[in-house]
C-alpha cells in the first residue's frame, strides 16, 4: 500500500523502425489514416482513403511544474489543494463508513487505463495506466499557489467550503493555514453583487489596466522563482462570470484588445486580464468556468504568442453524463426529443450563479453539448431539428457542495412508443472537479512537450487552442473554425489517440480481429 499504482506498473518502449528513444526525445514516424469524401455528378458521395505521414517529438524529462489556480480559496481550490497534499503524504482518516485512503479517482490520468495490446502469447489484452503512456508529471510532485479576492488562508477556506471530512482536513490543516492566495483582480460588475463580501484580498483598480497584466505576470514569475520551477500552468476556477460583449475595435483582434486594457474598456474581464498576462508570459491558461474569457482578441494573441489556453468550463457531472448518455442513445438509432435538466446545490458556486448574468453563461455552456451528435443523424433529425433542452440552477445553500442534478430524457422509440429516462445524480461537486483540475493542469504541461512535423516542414508545436483537453471541458474552445465535439466517447479517443500516435502507435482498434478470423 501506499505506492500510487500508475508508478508501479511497468512502463513499455515500442518495438518498431518507426519509433527511435534518446535520453532526451522520443521520435515516432506515424501515417495518419483519414477518409476523404467528395460528391459526384449524380449527388453520391465518394469515399477516398487518405494517408498523411507525420513525424512526432517528446521531450522524454518531466518538468518540475506549478499549478497556479485563479480563486485558489474557493471550494474546487481548497479541495485540489487538500486532495493533492493528501495523496502526496499517502493520508488515510477515519469516516463513519470506515478509513478512507487517498487517491486519485475521477482523473483520467491517474485513474483510467488504456490499452497497449494484445499478450503476444495470450492474445489477452494488455492495459496500462493512462499516465504511462507517456513520461507525464505526477500530481504529487505539482507546486500549487494562486491566487483569490477573499485573503483567507487555505485551511480557513477548506473550512469554509464544507467539503473534506473534518479528520482529513486536520491532517492537512497545518500546510494549508500558511497557504495565503495572491491579491486578484476584481471588477465587481463581472461576478453577482453577492460575491461583494468576500472581496478583501484584490489589487487597487477595477477596471481594465496594463499594471494587473503585469503584476499577474510578475506574480507568475516569482512563484516560479521561488519554487524552483521549470514551468507553470494557471487556471481559472474563480467564479463564473457574466459574458463580456463583443464589441468591434475592443475585443475583436489581439492589438484592439491590449489597447482596450490600456484605456480601461469596462467589458475587459478579470479572466480575460488573467488570460492575457499568461499568453504574454508564454504560461499555459486554462478556463474552467463557463464565460466567455476567450474572445476573439484573446485567441489572436494567443497564436500569435504560440501561447497555450483551453477551456472552457469543467465537465463534471451532468454534463459529462448527458455527453455519454445522448452520445448512446443516438447512436443507438433512438430519437432523442427532450432533455430537461434541473440542479440544485448550496456551495458559493450555487450563490454566485443566483444571479440571472452569471447563470445565463451556464446556461450557454451547459446547453449546447448535445448539438454534434443531433447534426451527425440526418436519419433521426431533419436539418435545423433538435431536442427540446433546458437547463436549470437553483442555490439551496442546506445542500452545500452535494449537489443535485435531475434529468429527465425523453425519446421516440420504435413505432411511435417513447422512452422517458429519469436520473437522478449526486455528487459532491469539488470532489469530481479537482481530479479534472489535475488531469487539465498534467495533459496540458504535456503538450507543451509534443511538437510535430508532417513531411515539408518543421517541427511546431500544436495549435494554440488545446481541443485536446475537451474531454475535462463543457463547451470545447477549438481553433477557429475547426468542429466543437462534444460525444466523451470521441473526446477520449482524440486525447488517446493523439498520445498514442506520439509513440508510433495506432490508435485503439476494438475490431478484435484475432478473436474473430480463425
Ligand atoms: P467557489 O465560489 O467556491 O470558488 C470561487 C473562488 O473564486 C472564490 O473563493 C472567490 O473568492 C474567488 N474569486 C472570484 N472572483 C475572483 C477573481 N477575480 N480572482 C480571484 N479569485 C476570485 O466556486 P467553486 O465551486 O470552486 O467553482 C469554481 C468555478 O468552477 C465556478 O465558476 C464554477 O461554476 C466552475 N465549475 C465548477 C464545477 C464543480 O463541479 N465544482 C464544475 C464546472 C465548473
Ligand atoms: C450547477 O449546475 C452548478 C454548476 O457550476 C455545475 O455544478 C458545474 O458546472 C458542473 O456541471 P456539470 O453539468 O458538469 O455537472
Amino acid at each position: 500500500a501506499g505506492i500510487p499504482a500508475a508508478s508501479v506498473a511497468p512502463t513499455f518502449k515500442v518495438n518498431s523502425p518507426n519509433v527511435t528513444y534518446t535520453d532526451s526525445e522520443i521520435r515516432s514516424k506515424y501515417t495518419y489514416r483519414t477518409t476523404s469524401v467528395d460528391t459526384d455528378a449524380s449527388g453520391n458521395f465518394v469515399a477516398t482513403p487518405k494517408e498523411t505521414p507525420y513525424e512526432f517529438k517528446v521531450e522524454r524529462k518531466v518538468p518540475k511544474i506549478g499549478m497556479m489556480l485563479v480563486g485558489w480559496g474557493g471550494n474546487n481550490g481548497t479541495t485540489v489543494t487538500a486532495g493533492i497534499l493528501a495523496n502526496r503524504r499517502n493520508l488515510s482518516w477515519e469516516t463513519k463508513e470506515g478509513p478512507r485512503q487517498s487517491n486519485y479517482y475521477g482523473s483520467v490520468v491517474m485513474g483510467s487505463t488504456l490499452k497497449l495490446g494484445t499478450d503476444a502469447k495470450t492474445s489477452k489484452e494488455i492495459n496500462i495506466p493512462f499516465h504511462n503512456i507517456l513520461p507525464m508529471v505526477h500530481p504529487n510532485d505539482i507546486t500549487i499557489g494562486g491566487w483569490d479576492i477573499s485573503k483567507m488562508n487555505l485551511a480557513d477556506a477548506m473550512d469554509r467550503a464544507q467539503v473534506l471530512e473534518p479528520t482529513l482536513k486536520a491532517q492537512v490543516k497545518k500546510e494549508m493555514v500558511d497557504m495565503v492566495p495572491l491579491p486578484s483582480v476584481y471588477y465587481p460588475d463581472f461576478i453577482a453583487a453577492n460575491q461583494e463580501d468576500r472581496a478583501d484580498n484584490v489589487l487597487e483598480g477595477s477596471k481594465a489596466c496594463m499594471a494587473h497584466v503585469q503584476q499577474i505576470q510578475t506574480d507568475i514569475r516569482q512563484f516560479k522563482d521561488k519554487n524552483a520551477l521549470d514551468k507553470v500552468i494557471v487556471m481559472w476556477t474563480a467564479n463564473t462570470e457574466r459574458y463580456a460583449d463583443l464589441v468591434p475595435g475592443v475585443n475583436d483582434t489581439a492589438d484592439n484588445l491590449l489597447k482596450a486594457i490600456e484605456q480601461g474598456h469596462e467589458e475587459v474581464s478579470p479572466s480575460t486580464i488573467f488570460a492575457v498576462a499568461c499568453i504574454l508570459e508564454g504560461t499555459p491558461f486554462i478556463n474552467g468556468s463557463p464565460q466567455n474569457t476567450f474572445v476573439p482578441g484573446a485567441i489572436k494573441l494567443a497564436e500569435k504568442h504560440n501561447a497555450f489556453i483551453g477551456g472552457d468550463d469543467f465537465k463534471s457531472g451532468q454534463t459529462k453524463m448527458k455527453s455519454a448518455l445522448v452520445d448512446f442513445l443516438i447512436n443507438a438509432g433512438i430519437k432523442l426529443t427532450s432533455i430537461a435538466s434541473y440542479n440544485h446545490l448550496g456551495n458559493n458556486d450555487g450563490k454566485n450563479l443566483s444571479s440571472q448574468k452569471q447563470f445565463r453563461s451556464k446556461e450557454i455552456s451547459k446547453s449546447n453539448v448535445v448539438d454534434d451528435m443531433v447534426e451527425a443523424n440526418s436519419v433521426l433529425y431533419k436539418q435545423g431539428e433538435h431536442p427540446d433542452h433546458c437547463v436549470v440552477i437553483k442555490y439551496m445553500p442546506a445542500v452545500a457542495d452535494n449537489k443535485r442534478a435531475l434529468d429527465e430524457y425523453y425519446a421516440e422509440i420504435f413505432m411511435g412508443g417513447h422512452q422517458t429516462i429519469s436520473l437522478f445524480n449526486i455528487c459532491e461537486d469539488s470532489l469530481l472537479a479537482s481530479p479534472l483540475i489535475i488531469d487539465l493542469v498534467i495533459i496540458a504541461e504535456m503538450m507543451t512537450r509534443i511538437q510535430w512535423k508532417s513531411a515539408e516542414g518543421d517541427f511546431k508545436q500544436f495549435h494554440s487552442v488545446l481541443s485536446v483537453l475537451s474531454y475535462m471541458l463543457k463547451a470545447p474552445l477549438t481553433p477557429p473554425g475547426t468542429p466543437v465535439v462534444n460525444a466523451l466517447a470521441k473526446q477520449r479517443a482524440a486525447l488517446t489517440n493523439i498520445f498514442r500516435a506520439c509513440v508510433g502507435l495506432e490508435p485503439e482498434s476494438d475490431m478484435t480481429l484475432e478473436h474473430k478470423l480463425f
